[in-house]
């Protein structure tokens, strides 16, 4: 391999782990620069993500289950995940947004969690399809009301806590009762959540991640 690769390859591992680092200790000015230092670069949004931003929080998440981070460390962490997303979600953006379907999504009641639908949110649109995003800690009602305003092929259903996996159930319950459940799709997702769990409380597919979560809702619509 020629000098002249080597350093373009060493220079991009470096800004990713930078922005890993940034993400990680809450910088959030330094990882929306460094973000958009690394498109400049042409570094594809899609590495920036999953070797730069996403590995950050994941340390996160880890020195807090150590008892090494606290939860305003972990804030920070967050909101300099959001930040570095912010600049990488347009570049994420199919040309033809819709194309392969509505989805609504939202995180479950008493959940305030978002990184993860954030990511599911962005790699959706650049699987083409439109996404309204109804925020978080959504009440079942009002996921119901938009199913029925809106008439989406998918309804995403994002949770991130043990205690409000079964804020699921009740959703699938209720669309039950409306006469909906044959309207929509529903796709389940988030740490706590398994295939089986998917199966058990009847939903039509299950992402394990953002990319995952793609696959899956063109599987289930049929759409290649
Ligand atoms: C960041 C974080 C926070 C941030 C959230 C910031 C934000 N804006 O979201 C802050 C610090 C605010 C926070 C608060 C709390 N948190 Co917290 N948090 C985390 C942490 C470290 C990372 C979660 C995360 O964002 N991961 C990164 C994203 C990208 O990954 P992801 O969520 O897994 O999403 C991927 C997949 O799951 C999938 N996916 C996600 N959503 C969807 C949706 C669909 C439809 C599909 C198909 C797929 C899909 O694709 C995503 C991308 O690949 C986790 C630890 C962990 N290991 O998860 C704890 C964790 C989830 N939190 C936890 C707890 C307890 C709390 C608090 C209660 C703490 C407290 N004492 O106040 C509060 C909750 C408040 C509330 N009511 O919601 C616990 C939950 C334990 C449990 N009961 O299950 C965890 C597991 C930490 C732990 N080990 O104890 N938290």
């Amino acid at each position: 391999m020629d000098k002249k690769r080597v350093d373009i390859i060493i220079d991009e591992s470096d800004i990713l782990l930078e922005i890993k680092k940034a993400v990680l200790e809450g910088e959030d000015d330094l990882a929306y620069d460094l973000t958009q230092k690394a498109l400049k670069e042409e570094i594809e949004s899609l590495r920036i993500v999953n070797e730069g931003v996403v590995p950050g929080i994941q340390e996160a998440g880890e020195l807090w289950k150590r008892n090494e981070y606290f939860l305003p460390d972990v804030v920070m962490s967050a909101e300099a995940f959001r930040m570095a997303m912010e600049v990488v979600e347009p570049q994420l953006s199919a040309e033809e947004i819709g194309k392969a379907g509505k989805v609504i999504i939202g995180t479950v009641a008493g959940d305030m969690h978002n990184l993860g639908k954030i990511m599911v949110k962005a790699t959706l649109r650049s699987g083409g399809f439109e996404v309204i995003d109804l925020g978080e800690d959504v009440p079942t009602e009002t996921f119901i009301s938009k199913v029925k305003e809106l008439k989406p092929d998918i309804l995403g259903l994002g949770c991130y806590m043990t205690t409000t996996m079964l804020e699921m159930k009740e959703i699938l319950k209720k669309l039950q009762t409306e006469g909906l459940r044959t309207n929509v799709k529903v796709m389940v997702g988030g740490v706590p959540t398994t295939q089986e769990f998917a199966d058990e409380i009847g939903a039509d597919a299950w992402g394990k991640d953002a990319f995952d979560a793609v696959e899956k809702a063109k599987k289930v619509l049929g759409v290649d």
